[in-house]
């Protein structure tokens, strides 16, 4: 039990704040307009690029803040922010301070998307919208980092006798490929904020060998037709200029 703590607590580190990347650097202002209503409260390489993207998409003025190089430092800056729920995105929007990406995409485009990076509400393509939405951090991200935190402490994840199975981290990413099989975007027809909120997941899933992505075609090309378009560049060179830093370990391949 003391072991599985310490590990649990180990992993926090990695995932979050300790990084053993060098030292402190100043606070990297990535703005575009020193009066924008939008601050992004950054760490690299994590889930507040969600937020830079959509901005860089919709060509709306941000100003991004976080410490080159530094998760701990811009972490510490998180937590100045939003003390009880320290995590990256945290957003200052006018005098309202925000946690949680797909509801803080939600309102910029509610606000500031003209209709741009969702369908249309009677569109035939906006549940698929919402389904992709909300499915992103609530299974998709929730299987895999659950799925990965297990297999670091103990190995795969072991499925439960008794003929009751979970749904696990292959499933939730079978049932994208399913879905891209059938539809060139999470959105449906068109690219859409769901295709920026679905990367992040994907990403960790493959990236740290979570799931073999090699059985799932669909989802490869589509993770490099949203790694191609020229917003998701520009959100790389401002908010991640030094590329992956502290990242949490990779699983061993096929464990
Ligand atoms: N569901 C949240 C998750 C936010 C989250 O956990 N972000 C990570 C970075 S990707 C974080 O800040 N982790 C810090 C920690 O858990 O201590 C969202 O989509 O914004």
């Amino acid at each position: 039990m003391l072991r599985h703590i310490g590990s649990a607590v180990l992993l926090a580190a990695l995932l979050s704040v300790s990084t053993g990347v060098g030292a402190a650097e100043s606070t990297a202002a990535a703005a575009k307009s020193g009066t924008a209503k939008l601050t992004i409260y950054h760490l690299e390489g994590r889930r507040s690029e969600r937020i830079v993207w959509l901005c860089e998409e919709l060509g709306i003025p941000y100003q991004l803040e976080f410490k080159r190089g530094d998760l701990a430092g811009s972490m510490q800056t998180i937590r100045t922010v939003s003390p009880l729920m320290p995590v990256a995105p945290t957003v200052r929007y006018g005098d309202q301070v925000m946690v949680e990406s797909g509801a803080i995409i939600e309102l910029i485009l509610a606000r500031e998307g003209e209709g741009r990076l969702a369908p249309a509400v009677t569109s035939p393509d906006y549940p698929y919208y919402l389904q992709w939405m909300h499915y992103a951090e609530g299974s998709l991200a929730a299987r895999v980092i659950g799925d990965y935190r297990v297999a670091l402490i103990q190995g795969k994840p072991k499925q439960p006798t008794g003929g009751y199975r979970l749904v696990n981290s292959e499933d939730v990413v079978r049932f994208a490929e399913d879905f891209l099989s059938k539809h060139p975007w999470f959105g449906g027809k068109e690219f859409s904020a769901a295709d920026i909120m679905m990367l992040f997941p994907i990403n960790f899933a493959g990236g740290l060998n979570v799931v073999d992505m090699s059985a799932f075609p669909h989802v490869v090309a589509w993770q490099k037709k949203v790694e191609s378009r020229p917003a998701y560049k520009k959100m790389l060179s401002v908010a991640r200029p030094d590329g992956l830093i502290g990242s949490p370990q990779a699983l061993p391949k096929n464990n």
